[in-house]
């Protein structure tokens, strides 16, 4: 297998040495093939946020397995997730399941233009939208943490009509608009950016976004792959009360098996075949035990009390962290929104990818390799955040800023 890995950024190509490989998770941990354990902060990038191999989410795909892995046929399945996610999500009136948010991101890009009639699209420095190519842009994640911007095999064609701007830039995207009249099908960004380490909204960039693509008859589409049902129930969207036309989904819709989705304004989703013309398709879309890892992770995010518990775990994290870093003297800055955090060895406060490469990658890799050490497993790469899970005890988290405490005092 390439670099012996089935994605790029589990290679620890950027912290240095070699992968650690999973024997098996539970909860908040993992062990490897040599029965060390980690408190896990990746948790698979994003679907376990409710901890790994949760005992009624594997209670529930034993179940389902009894009857089939695939049907190939409409199922009551996936009609049941497609309404929990259009209760829950606000922009989501209709919904189409694929298998990867890589998947829903194409699948969203192909409908921005058929609804419009337009071909070009603008995104943003360090946002990450998966791998196909009109979005191998100066991409966030993997791309960013290998250092390709642009990857080979992407041709000039395809990414002539993907347009840039800097995160939380709305007089950029204002300029790309006036350049480009009647020709931008719309603008697709992670509301909360987490593919280029963590990087929230300032005040109003949401809400400018939303005016802007109204004015041009474009169409606003918050990637939330990684934020949705993890910033809240609804999503980021629901969070900061901005409602986009379309959202992609992904990780924690399929608690742990692959799921991807799109979804919606009906008056846009009537475009999808078979109710319209615009074409997607997939063998294993909406199969059953997707579907039923899905449901129950959404079943067990609904109940009370959940995103307040993410929220202050979280919090308590990233302050420790903070705090750790400045008592070693080491200059750091980073941030927390529910179960998703992420901090910068460098000053801050970092509002867009250009800033955020400041960030000391060298320093990060000794800080990865020492929290190794000390049974702590976070993401291996400076441009990613970290998840924790409804799974992470108060104890887990005392235990991880202790091995910080420790670790910054080693690189230092
Ligand atoms: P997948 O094709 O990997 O399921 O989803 C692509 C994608 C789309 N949009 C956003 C906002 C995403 O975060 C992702 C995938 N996230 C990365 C983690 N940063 C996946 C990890 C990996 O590539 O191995």
């Amino acid at each position: 297998m390439p670099g012996g890995v089935s994605s790029p950024v589990r290679a620890f190509k950027s912290v240095g040495g070699q992968p650690i490989v999973f024997d098996r998770v539970k909860g908040p941990y993992a062990w490897d093939v040599d029965g060390n354990r980690y408190i896990d902060y990746v948790g698979s990038w994003g679907p376990a946020i409710c901890g790994h191999a949760h005992p009624e989410v594997t209670a529930a795909l034993q179940e389902a397995l009894e009857k089939g892995t695939s049907f190939g046929a409409p199922c009551e399945l996936e009609n049941n997730l497609a309404e929990m996610v259009i209760d829950a999500v606000p922009s989501v009136e209709m919904v189409r399941f694929v298998n990867s948010g890589t998947e829903a991101c194409m699948a969203v890009l192909r409908l921005m233009r058929a609804f419009t009639n337009r071909d070009k699209v603008i995104k943003f420095e360090g946002c990450y939208h998966g791998h196909a190519d009109m979005f191998l842009v100066k991409a966030g994640s993997g791309v960013a943490t290998l250092g390709l911007p642009d990857s080979p095999g992407v041709p000039r064609s395809t990414t002539a009509n993907t347009l840039t701007a800097p995160y939380n830039d709305l007089e950029a995207v204002k300029e790309l608009f006036a350049e480009n009249p009647d020709a931008i099908s719309g603008v697709i960004l992670e509301p909360v950016v987490g593919n280029a380490g963590f990087i929230t909204p300032e005040p109003g960039f949401l809400e400018g976004l939303r005016e802007l693509t109204k004015e041009n008859d474009a169409l606003l589409v918050f990637d939330e792959v990684m934020t949705g049902f993890r910033i809240s129930y609804g999503g980021a969207q629901a969070r900061f009360g901005v409602t986009p036309d379309l959202t992609t989904m992904g990780k924690v819709i399929g608690g742990g098996l692959p799921v991807g989705a799109y979804g919606g304004k009906a008056e846009i989703m009537s475009m999808v075949a078979p109710a319209g013309p615009m074409y997607q398709a997939g063998t294993l879309s909406g199969n059953p035990l997707a579907m039923t890892a899905g449901i129950k992770t959404l079943e067990l995010l609904k109940q009370e009390g959940t995103y307040e518990r993410l929220e202050n775990n979280t919090q308590r994290l990233i302050s420790g962290i903070l705090k750790a870093a400045k008592e070693a003297g080491l200059p750091i800055t980073g941030s927390s929104i529910s179960g998703m955090f992420g901090f910068y060895l460098c000053d801050g406060p970092i509002r867009n990818f250009e800033e955020a490469k400041a960030a000391d990658t060298v320093r990060f890799g000794k800080l990865h390799r020492a929290m190794l050490e000390r049974g702590i497993y976070l993401a291996p790469s400076a441009f990613e955040a970290g998840f924790t899970s409804l799974a992470h005890s108060e104890d887990d988290i005392e235990a991880t800023l202790k091995a910080f405490q420790q670790s910054f005092a080693e690189i230092g």
